[in-house]
């Protein structure tokens, strides 16, 4: 598993390091005790390291049983996930200046060197930062250097590029929370998550939410008032905004019932999908805003945003396509893609096991994706090179496909189908034979390694081996982490057409790769995407959530999503390709 690539089962545990770690980061620039540093050092990775939910073992009083975390940092923990908050950072990061604590951020840029640059370079923020990269003083630091002071140049460009930018899988879980808050203490007569959330973009700015009340000071009030509460950034009448302690900001609009549907379509946007639905509206002599739909200044009654869309001579348009990408024009001729749902998904056809690096069983996978209502999953562990993430040898993979026959015979109307995420290695070879890989059902092949080696060449490589089904990840990108590798989609995309081979779309959300553009643009070409959560625990199974709404956002329909075909399909299609190919070599 690459690091910071966290199975939902242990999000929290990350959110907890992640602060223990910025607490040494400060301690450390301010040239605290050795000691203290690194009992909170100790404590991040212990939390990272973590195979179980920091939850439960708090539930079970065992929260300073954990190897490496001391009695102390087990009170914060229980701070944490009490109240949102530990003291102890609020107050450090309070006193610590605010630009040198963003510099923390940076990749490639340790609290050593951030220290350093401070006291010998008076670099104080970003800014200093920059000039002092320019003028070459950093290098010229002791222990610096060209090398050095470029890879962390390299970070702050990407830094810059992501700022902001709120996974959808955190903004959604946050969004969800507060909404359950306000629709369990406010009586509201609708709600709703709106803004890029709502279209399900990757990656958002804010959380915005929207309230149809009767009594909007009370929603406000809940609303401020709620935990995780950092900072309220402005509190009026039917407005407010807050800012979290995870830094995420949050506005809430309360309007009255009747503008609901019309506000509801307004703050879902996008922007430009808005201007475009105002030019229709006017072209009509119509007028839209966020109060409703007019006509020679009356307004005209709308209960929901099917109906304002009616109303401009457009059926309902998903939010995930709100995009001014074509939908508006579609719309108007009632030829919308009836995009995938949740329910035309049958399988997952890419999760791990505790072969590998997964913490659960097969069986485990298995039952609580037959619990979800699929018909298969896919175990695909890593293949023998994949170190990083205990790869299997072929012993290990002959014994669980044994494992997974026995399992087999003990599900009914479910199968687990046996798999590989194979490597493709620096030379575009797979890293299992292909007297093994004929063994499995399902082959997903991804580049895991020396991402900077052809890669596209390597995956076309890969492409030409008959047993390989899935392209795994295409681009290697992580989100807010690390751009993708320098791969020529176009021509895999071409490729998988001729070689009737899927390309994924995994579904983690640091993943969402690949994501709606590109995915759109395999489906114009008409190969099949199969969404896939890459599951590492039961509860990534979940993830297929943020996969089907990339999924949407790329107008993907059933028939373009690989695992929308029952296995048997499947399979079926998979020996087929294989007896042509088999006769294109007797030939
Ligand atoms: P982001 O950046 O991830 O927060 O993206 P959005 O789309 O959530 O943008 P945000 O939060 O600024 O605004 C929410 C929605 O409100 C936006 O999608 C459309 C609507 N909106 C905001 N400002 C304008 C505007 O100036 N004109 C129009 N037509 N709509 C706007
Ligand atoms: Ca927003
Ligand atoms: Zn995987």
């Amino acid at each position: 598993m690459v690091k910071g690539l966290k199975s939902a089962f242990t999000m929290k545990n990350q959110e907890i390091a992640d602060i223990f770690s910025t607490i040494a980061d400060i301690l450390e620039i301010q040239n605290e005790n050795q000691f203290k540093v690194n009992a909170y050092r100790k404590a991040a990775r212990a939390l990272t390291d973590l195979n179980v939910d920091i939850e439960q073992l708090q539930q079970q009083d065992q929260l300073s049983s954990i190897p490496g975390v001391g009695k102390a940092i087990a009170k914060k923990i229980d701070q944490y996930l009490n109240t949102g908050k530990i003291q102890k950072y609020e107050e450090l990061i309070s006193e610590f200046p605010k630009g040198l604590l963003e510099l923390l951020k940076i990749q490639n840029l340790g609290p050593k060197t951030i220290a350093l640059a401070a006291k010998k370079l008076n670099v104080q923020n970003l800014d200093d930062l920059l000039v002092v990269i320019e003028n070459g003083s950093l290098s010229k630091l002791p222990g610096m250097g060209e090398k050095k002071v470029q890879k962390i140049k390299a970070g702050v460009d990407y830094y810059l590029s992501s700022r902001g930018n709120i996974l959808i899988s955190q903004a959604l879980t946050v969004a969800e929370e507060i909404v359950r808050h306000l629709a369990e203490t406010s009586n509201p007569e609708d709600i709703s998550i709106a803004g890029s959330i709502r279209r399900m973009k990757e990656t958002v700015h804010d959380i915005d939410i929207l309230v149809a009340s009767k009594q909007p000071k009370s929603c406000i009030k809940n609303f401020v008032d709620f935990k995780g509460v950092r900072e309220v950034i402005a509190a009026g009448e039917t407005k407010a905004s807050i800012r979290r302690t995870d830094g995420s900001q949050v506005d809430l609009r309360v309007v009255s019932p009747e503008n609901f549907a019309a506000a509801l379509l307004y703050f879902t946007g996008s922007k430009a999908h808005n201007v475009k639905l105002r030019s229709l509206a006017k072209n009509k002599s119509l007028k839209i805003n966020e109060y409703g739909v007019f006509k020679n200044d009356r307004k005209i009654a709308t209960d929901s945003e099917e109906d304002i869309y009616r109303k401009l001579g457009l059926s309902w348009i998903a939010p995930e396509l709100r995009e001014d990408r074509g939908e508006v024009e579609l719309a108007e001729e009632n030829r919308l893609p009836v995009l995938i749902n949740r329910e035309d998904i049958l399988g997952d056809l890419h999760v791990h096991s505790n072969y590998s690096d997964g913490h659960h069983s097969i069986e485990s996978m298995a039952e609580s994706a037959a619990a979800m209502g699929y018909q298969y999953i896919a175990i695909c562990d890593h293949s023998k090179s994949a170190n990083y993430a205990n790869g299997l040898s072929a012993e290990k993979l002959e014994q669980q496909i044994k494992e997974i026959d026995s399992l087999n015979q003990r599900f009914d109307n479910f199968k687990i189908l046996k798999g590989a995420e194979v490597d493709i290695l620096p030379d575009g070879a797979l890293d299992f034979p292909d007297n093994l890989l004929q063994q499995l059902d399902i082959i997903v092949a991804s580049i895991h390694s020396a991402f900077n080696q052809n890669p596209t060449e390597r995956i076309l490589t890969a492409m030409n081996n008959s047993y390989v089904d899935i392209i795994g990840h295409p681009t290697g990108r992580l989100i807010n982490q690390r751009q993708g590798y320098d791969v020529d989609l176009a021509k895999v995309v071409e490729k998988a057409q001729q070689k009737g081979i899927a390309l994924e779309l995994n579904a983690h959300p640091l993943r969402l790769d690949l994501n709606d553009v590109d995915a759109k643009m395999a489906k114009d070409s008409g190969i099949k995407i199969a969404i896939n959560t890459d599951a590492h625990a039961t509860k990534d199974l979940n993830f297929i959530e943020f996969g089907i709404g990339v999924a949407r956002r790329a107008w993907l329909e059933k028939n373009d999503v690989l695992n929308c075909q029952t296995c048997q399909k499947i399979l079926n299609n998979k020996r087929k390709k294989q007896d042509t190919q088999n006769e294109m070599l007797e030939k």
